[in-house]
């Protein structure tokens, strides 16, 4: 009896053995499925991160979105949005000056929204004494010329995330400020002259306080009396933080033009009165984001600043409206 048990249990563990055999040799086909499928849910998640970023300009509202002239959101892997090589007559592009200590490019590094974002690195910005360096992401149409494109129109908003990784100073010291006491431009408008040259119109610059070590920002105009603008209130540009500009500009050869910036939603600065372009006699105006400046201390490398931007719009409307300090908190960071 004891040994018919025992022969029942060997029997009960050679099948059970012969049945483990069995899977084991059908588990790699299985496997095999099992990873065909796991591929397909793979690339699935792909194509649907692909089909809808988490784009921040895709999602405003409608309203505005239909006051879009042009826009970047990088998600093209480069700078194209800025320079459309494919055109003719592209309207817009991206100038260098010291190619050799300038990169213009977009990255992962950074982004506002979605994965790409635009980065503009300056180096050997030093007392000065090394020249201009600059890289400067320009448009003076809202598309190409030969894809339809027009000159930007005479009242018009510009806008663009900023995300700065250091907290740069572009200040000069005494005795090698040769007189200028340092200037950082970021944000720019040039218009074209009566020979079809670009003349610079007005700028916005960081500054770095002093005292207080902050970030603040003024704008300044080679072609009005007065000067500078600085902020009616102190305002503190953000580092290692998103933090979004926007202007508006009323185009005029005479006083009778607008300039206005706004940091976050909030207006900071607001120059009526004044020209905004030079004279010709097809008024016209250009802009351009980037990093400028013939020195710069204050991060790791003496002469060495980088500035990322992202979803940068030409608009009819203001954007600055979706981009208050509450919904800055809400942007989306891949
Ligand atoms: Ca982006």
């Amino acid at each position: 009896m004891v040994s018919d048990q025992k022969i029942i249990k060997s029997a009960v563990y050679v099948s059970f053995a012969l049945l483990l055999t069995m899977v084991s040799y059908m588990s790699p086909s299985q496997s095999a499925l099992a990873q065909t499928q796991a591929t397909v849910r793979a690339k699935g998640q792909t194509e649907s991160q692909t089909v809808k970023p988490a784009n921040w300009i895709d999602n405003l509202p409608a309203t505005f979105q239909q006051s879009i002239l042009w826009k970047a959101d990088y998600e093209t892997g480069n700078l194209e949005q800025w320079s459309i090589p494919t055109a003719k007559y592209p309207g817009g592009g991206i100038l260098l000056t010291a190619e050799d200590d300038v990169t213009a490019k977009a990255t992962t590094v950074q982004a506002h929204s979605g994965k790409y974002s635009g980065e503009a690195t300056i180096r050997n910005a030093i007392r000065a004494t090394r020249g201009n360096k600059a890289v400067r992401f320009m448009r003076w149409t809202t598309d190409a010329y030969d894809r339809g494109g027009a000159e930007l129109p005479l009242e018009c908003y510009y806008s663009t995330w900023v995300y700065l990784p250091e907290a740069y100073d572009p200040k000069k010291h005494a005795p090698w400020d040769p007189g200028d006491g340092g200037w950082w431009n970021i944000f720019q408008f040039k218009s074209n002259d009566e020979q079809n040259e670009s003349q610079s119109g007005w700028s916005l610059n960081l500054e770095k306080d002093p005292q207080s070590r902050r970030l603040s920002c003024y704008l300044y105009s080679q072609i009005n009396s007065d000067r500078s603008w600085e902020p009616e209130e102190a305002v503190e540009i953000p580092v290692r933080k998103w933090f979004h500009i926007e202007a508006f500009v009323k185009v005029s050869q005479e006083e009778t033009g607008r300039i206005e910036i706004w940091l976050d939603g909030e207006s900071i600065i607001r120059a009526d009165n004044v020209r905004t372009a030079v004279k010709s006699p097809n008024p016209n105006i250009m802009w351009g984001i980037g990093n400028y400046t013939d020195h710069i201390d204050g991060g790791r490398k003496i002469g060495t600043a980088t500035i990322y931007f992202d979803d940068s719009l030409i608009s009819t409307k203001p954007a600055s409206p979706f981009a208050a300090r509450d919904s800055n908190a809400s942007a989306v960071r891949n």
